[in-house]
C-alpha cells in the first residue's frame, strides 16, 4: 500500500459524497498516480464501512469487467470486484429514481446464490457449481462517480466498480438444469432488443467470475459466505438509460426480470 489511513478515509468520503449528492468527480489517480491495487480496494472497503456504520447491510457481491471485449478494451486480464448494500436493491419490476443517479447504465448479468461458502485460493468452476444453490437473471445498474464515465482501473475499483442498483428475478434455476456457457440473454429497452449475448461472454463461463472472486477474497483471508448473492458480470456492453425507460432482461430457461427508471 502507498496511501495512509487518513488519505484512504478522505477518498472514501469524497467518492461516497459524490454518490449521495449525485455529482461527479475527477479520477482519484489524478491526485495519487502512484496508488496501488491494495489502496484502491482499501478505499472501496472504507466506503462500505461508512455505509455499514450507518446501519446499511451488505446485500451482495459483484464481479465487473468480466466480458472478454471489455477486458481487452481496458487492457486487463482479470476482473475487478465490488459489493452492493441493501439500498442498491430494486424489487423485481420495481422503480429506480433516476434523480438519485449521475449517468446510469444497465448490464445483463447472471446472479449466483450460494448454499455453501467458497474460499480461495484454488477455487475453480467445479467448486463454484457445487456450492451454488441457484442462478437467476439480474440487471445491474452501474453509475460511475467519475466525470463522463471515464476512469482508469484503480480509480474504478476505489469507486466500488461503479455499483449503484440491481434487480434479480425470473425463474431461479439449478446449475445442472442450464448450460451457463450457451445460455442466451436478451436485454430490452422500452420493448426493443438492445443487447444480446451468451453466458460464455463472461470469462468463458460465468462461474469463473465467482471462482475469481473467491480467489481474490482468499488472498485477503476472506471467503464468500453461504447465502451470498453474487452478480457474475455484464454479458454485453452497458446500455445508457434515462427517466421513462423500461428495461427487461430475458435469460433462456430462467425467465425475465425488469425495472423502470422514473
Ligand atoms: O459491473 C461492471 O462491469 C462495471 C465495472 C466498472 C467499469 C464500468 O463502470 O464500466
Ligand atoms: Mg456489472
Amino acid at each position: 500500500m502507498t496511501l495512509d489511513d487518513l488519505t484512504i478515509e478522505t477518498l472514501a468520503e469524497r467518492l461516497e459524497s459524490c454518490q449521495l449528492q449525485v455529482r461527479d468527480t475527477h479520477r482519484i489517480t489524478d491526485d495519487f498516480p502512484g496508488m496501488d491495487w491494495e489502496d484502491a480496494y482499501a478505499v472501496q472497503a472504507a466506503i462500505l464501512a461508512r455505509k455499514l456504520a450507518r446501519g446499511r447491510r451488505l446485500a451482495g457481491l459483484k464481479a465487473g469487467l468480466t466480458s472478454m471485449a471489455k477486458m481487452k478494451q481496458m487492457g486487463v486480464t482479470s476482473p475487478v470486484f465490488g459489493w452492493m448494500t441493501d439500498d442498491y436493491t430494486v424489487p423485481h419490476g420495481g422503480e429506480v429514481r433516476t434523480a438519485e443517479l449521475i449517468h446510469p447504465r444497465v448490464e445483463p448479468e447472471i446472479a449466483f446464490v450460494l448454499k455453501k461458502p467458497l474460499r480461495g485460493p484454488g477455487c475453480h468452476i467445479a467448486a463454484v457449481l457445487e456450492a451454488t444453490d441457484f442462478v437467476l437473471p439480474g440487471i445491474e445498474v452501474i453509475d460511475s462517480r467519475y466525470k463522463d464515465f471515464k476512469f482508469d482501473l484503480k480509480s474504478v475499483v476505489a469507486d466500488n466498480t461503479s455499483a449503484a442498483r440491481f434487480v434479480v428475478g425470473g425463474q431461479p434455476a439449478r446449475v445442472d438444469a442450464v448450460d451457463l456457457r450457451t445460455v442466451g440473454v436478451v436485454l430490452e429497452k422500452n420493448g426493443e432488443p438492445v443487447a444480446f449475448g451468451a453466458g460464455a461472454a463472461v470469462l468463458g463461463h460465468p462461474a469463473t467470475a465467482i471462482a475469481e472472486l473467491a480467489n481474490h477474497l482468499g488472498r485477503r483471508g476472506q471467503e464468500i459466505p453461504a447465502g451470498t448473492l453474487i452478480l457474475s458480470g455484464g454479458i454485453t456492453e452497458a446500455v445508457p438509460v434515462r427517466a421513462g425507460d423500461h428495461v427487461c432482461l430475458h435469460v433462456q430457461g430462467m425467465g425475465s426480470t425488469s425495472l423502470r427508471f422514473v
